[in-house]
């Protein structure tokens, strides 16, 4: 199913009434700022967030899975997904390929349904932490920081070959997360699995192309219980230094434990010019993969206000590489990921509203109170107008969401593709 701007325009239409007296309001409340609010929008407009390839699927946990029929059976049909989801949001071109869930088999073709949807392929991601089934080595105990120097070369070798699929695609960064830790006391000498992770990974930086950058993701536990040999941001940020300067930490929101103050792990690493990539996703317990928003937006924001801060004052940062990294158990995916999308932008265009000069003269002065005030007041201010201008500004549904559902997408989905499909990955 191809969405095409007819079928938008009629349903923008309906919706260009209201929401514009709304953009009227938000612009007498700011007329006192020097705030452009169509540069705002037009950033709104511009930001693109990766959708990881396995995340057009149920996801299911270890105890059930549960199937919601129409699920995109091959990569080709992911890449269809993702086109459905950039042509109602305009924000999602681009797609993060997990291999081997989704190897490309005729890499001309998957490359032609990737452009004819406006998709650009955005980080590859190696996986170390499962067995494939004609594996000739095994990762039961671990892949990078293994005690067998034929396991550690092994999953060496995949990384480069995922190198070498994602220069094809003319991608342009790897993202390494492992699962490499240890479920009990003494099972693993904490400084060999430790080096061992770190001589692989400079392995792998040694094929990196010039043009690219490598990625660093860490997470406190699971799979492993005991400990992780990339636990945290300070293990990530000390191995990305090891390698080279093209190579940097990965934050995934819910890699924390809880009450972790993330925004200030983002200010960190992006002051030191070391943070290279962002997963969205929410929690309340641990890495819940919810929906990006629905739990902690106002961490949320927080975050955002520490990215936003750090892309107009840290030149030293690259640009970041943006991904949403759920699962669905119990929705749609596509509508999950809409819904994820206008969390992320929600949060982005209220960091964008802070007043940054006011709250520098707050902070100097120490006016604590001011300071939390500043905050809120863009915190609390309805922003769905923007990300309303912003969208229909780029051709997308005003509300993504009611066009979705209007367009009657899932219905041709199953109609398409049968109740029974499965996607491959999770
Ligand atoms: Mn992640």
């Amino acid at each position: 199913m191809k969405i095409t701007t007819d079928h938008l325009s009629d349903l923008n239409e309906k919706q260009e009434v209201s929401y514009t007296s709304e953009l009227q309001f938000l612009r007498n409340k700011f007329s006192n700022r020097k705030l452009s609010l169509d540069e705002i929008i037009k950033k709104l407009a511009d930001f693109q967030v990766a959708i990881p390839s396995w995340a057009l699927g149920a996801g299911g946990t270890r105890f059930g899975r549960f199937s919601y029929g129409g699920e995109p059976a091959s990569l080709e049909q992911k890449l269809d997904d993702i086109g459905i989801l950039h042509a109602l949001t305009k924000s999602a071109g681009a797609v993060s390929l997990h291999i081997p869930w989704d190897s490309p088999g005729d890499v001309k073709a998957v490359k032609e349904i990737a452009q004819s949807h406006g998709i650009v392929f955005d980080a590859m991601n190696s996986n170390t932490f499962q067995n494939q089934p004609d594996a000739k080595k095994t990762y039961k105990f671990g892949s990078l920081s293994n005690t067998d120097k034929a396991v550690r070369e092994y999953a060496i070798q995949h990384n480069h070959e995922v190198i070498k699929i994602g220069k094809e695609l003319g991608s342009k960064s790897l993202t390494v997360w492992l699962a490499d830790g240890a479920n009990f006391p003494g099972q693993n000498n904490f400084q060999t699995a430790l080096q061992n992770t770190e001589d692989s990974l400079n392995q792998i930086y040694g094929k990196l192309p010039q043009d690219w950058k490598m990625f660093i993701e860490y997470k406190p536990y699971e799979p492993n219980f005991y400990s992780t040999v990339i636990q945290d941001w300070g293990t990530s940020f000390m191995l990305a230094n090891a390698c080279g300067e093209r190579a940097y930490t990965l934050v995934d929101l819910g890699h924390h434990l809880p009450n972790t103050n993330i925004e200030q792990i983002v200010a960190t690493l992006m002051l030191k010019g070391k943070l290279g990539g962002f997963h969205f996703n929410d929690s309340k317990y641990g890495d819940d993969d919810v929906t990006v928003g629905s739990i902690k937006p106002y961490a949320l924001f927080l975050i955002f206000n520490e990215l936003v801060y750090g892309m107009e004052n840290n030149p030293q940062n690259p640009g970041l590489s943006w991904m949403i990294d759920a699962s669905h158990n119990t929705k749609d995916p596509l509508e999950d990921l809409i819904q994820s999308l206008e969390a992320i932008l929600i949060a982005y265009a209220q960091a964008l509203l802070v007043d940054q000069k006011a709250l520098k003269e707050a902070q100097a002065e120490n006016d604590v109170v001011r300071c939390q005030e500043i905050l809120q007041d863009a915190y609390r201010t309805d922003v769905r107008p923007l990300l309303k201008a912003a969208r229909e500004k780029s051709g997308a549904a005003i509300d993504p969401l009611q066009a979705y559902r209007h367009l009657g997408i899932r219905k041709n989905l199953i109609k398409e593709r049968g109740t029974k499909t499965k996607a491959t990955g999770l």
